[in-house]
């Protein structure tokens, strides 16, 4: 059985789900920094971005991205080794990166291509510290391949 929200937290979650999504509008600097609300889900994932969650089936939003060029689109996780699923509407490959203490260098663990959605496998559940979109960016300390 449920336990009954708290009145402050229903009035949180209602005025969160009365907000205007805002993400995707203004310049893409601008959208990077905006704060996504933790009741996304895959359906609020913008075009051209790529978007993550801390639980399964795109709950309990994470990150959003925008597919940006070159060493722009490199993102180190603000909370890294808490990603477990995610969505690319993005038009390039996004990497996920592990940093291995053992080889001392951030491993590609995880490759989500444009439009690729869902959970990451259970061995690499909560592992992700750093994504970057395509593959002509420079990652420094990214493990030789
Ligand atoms: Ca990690």
């Amino acid at each position: 059985m449920r336990t009954p929200l708290k009145p402050a937290v229903k009035m949180l979650a209602a005025a969160m789900v009365a907000a205007p999504l805002i993400i995707g509008a203004g310049t893409a600097a601008q959208a990077s920094t905006t704060t996504v609300s933790s009741l996304m889900a895959y359906g609020d994932c913008a075009a051209n971005y790529f978007c993550s969650w801390r639980d399964a089936g795109g709950s309990s939003m994470l990150t959003a991205h925008p597919n940006l060029p070159g060493n722009q689109g490199v993102y180190y996780m603000t909370e890294p080794d808490k990603l477990t699923s995610f969505y690319n509407r993005g038009t390039r490959d996004v990497l996920l990166m592990d940093w291995n203490a053992g080889r001392g260098c951030y491993e590609r663990i995880y490759t989500v291509g444009p439009g690729g959605w869902g959970n990451l496998p259970a061995a690499l559940n909560d592992r992700t510290d750093v994504l970057k979109f395509g593959y002509e960016s420079s990652l420094p300390g990214a493990c030789p391949i």
